[in-house]
């Protein structure tokens, strides 16, 4: 077959649209490059706001993470703080109670090694890593019993490493918590 400048063949066409989509697959792969990059590199350079620690090895004597400071706790706003250890292999409180329809802050960190936190169906989902607070703010909607596995793997017994939460109606929670201090579900 002779080339004619002027006579388009199928080929051509063909050609034509598949540099064209090499262009775009090509476009694609570089944005998703600068993408990762930029996220990379700011996150290298804008270290988190605020991190906080707990010492491991004095967690259960002093500081905020005491035996007697560990459940939920109302605040003066009316949002609930949940303090709670992680360690090999349950989660004390072993059973959080929270309520309905509130803010909840939950402050958590582990005395050993690194342990999963997760409540279902919610978007808590952190790692308790020893030395570190884990915070995270959530709300629940209904009254509702979820479970609270141990995630990351952290010994023989992790499979064991099992919480629950129980989230309770506002206004009996509320009641229940005027004369304590802490709740967890032992307390209810
Ligand atoms: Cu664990």
């Amino acid at each position: 077959m002779t080339y004619d400048p002027g006579h388009i063949t199928g080929a051509m066409v063909a050609a034509r649209i598949e540099r064209r989509w090499t262009a775009i697959s090509i476009g694609i792969i570089a944005l998703l490059i600068v993408m990762a990059a930029y996220a990379g590199i700011h996150q290298a350079v804008m270290p988190q706001p605020r991190v906080e620690t707990a010492d491991p090895r004095t967690l259960h004597i002093a500081g905020e993470f005491i035996e007697s400071n560990l459940g939920s706790a109302v605040e003066p706003d009316g949002s609930v703080t949940v303090r709670a250890v992680g360690q090999q292999y349950s989660f004390t409180p072993q059973c959080i109670v929270v309520p309905a329809d509130t803010p909840i802050t939950i402050r958590a960190t582990s005395a050993d090694v690194v342990h999963g936190f997760l409540i279902e169906h919610s978007n808590v989902n952190t790692m308790l890593v020893p030395g570190y607070i884990s915070t995270i703010a959530t709300r629940f909607a209904t009254p509702s019993e979820r479970v609270m596995p141990c995630h990351e793997f952290c010994g023989a017994g992790h499979e064991g490493m099992w919480g629950r939460i129980k989230v309770i109606d506002k206004a009996t929670f509320m009641k229940l918590a005027a004369d304590r201090r802490r709740m967890t579900c032992v307390a209810q």
